[in-house]
């Protein structure tokens, strides 16, 4: 019986180990934003981390004219707890850096970190998360940069994975 039974036990469990570890590294990189770079603190952030950050919502309108409602969480909020350079600390050499977002479709986009600052503007760019009430889709979520100011959407990047403070270097 138990001679059955063994390699059958053995055989699930490698099948149950195999698809956690499936699980976790294809979903992993799905679930979260990461920042990182020039950061005192590297951040995995999720859509559950987020809610607990002050949600903003900005009323904005589409490629296609239709306005629709984002809600998240402003990036300088994102930037503080990772320990970038915001505030007093965004000048001199700081002034040469940037933020690179990466999303899952390759597509990339930077905003320089006084795009982003309060101190040097009033558009609060935000890590939205939430599209009409409703989370973001497939295909747009569950992370998408909204900037307000922008008259063309391209950096409205979908998809977000990735957020790297980088130096410019020439
Ligand atoms: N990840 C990702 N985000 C993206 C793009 C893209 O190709 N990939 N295209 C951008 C461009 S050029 C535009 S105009 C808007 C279009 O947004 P929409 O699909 O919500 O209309 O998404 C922007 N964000
Ligand atoms: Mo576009």
């Amino acid at each position: 019986m138990s001679q059955i039974k063994f390699p059958d036990f053995v055989s699930r469990l490698l099948a149950i180990y195999f698809f956690c570890i499936s699980v976790s590294v294809f979903s992993q990189n799905a679930n979260t934003v990461s920042v990182s770079g020039e950061v005192t603190t590297p951040l995995n952030l999720t859509v559950q981390d987020l809610s607990g950050f002050k949600q903003i919502s900005h009323k904005v309108k589409d490629r296609d004219g239709k306005e629709h409602e984002f809600k998240g969480v402003a990036l300088i909020e994102v930037f503080e707890k990772a320990g970038v350079t915001t505030g007093s600390k965004l000048r001199g050499e700081n002034l040469a850096k940037y933020a690179l977002i990466k999303a899952a479709d390759g597509y990339e986009v930077i905003y320089s970190l006084p795009e982003i600052d309060p101190e040097f503007t009033d558009q609060v760019i935000i890590l939205a998360t939430e599209k009409d009430g409703q989370p973001l889709p497939n295909g747009e979520g569950p992370f998408r940069i909204i900037t307000p100011n922008d008259k063309k959407q391209a950096r409205w990047i979908r998809e977000v994975r990735s957020i790297k403070i980088v130096f410019a270097k020439d």
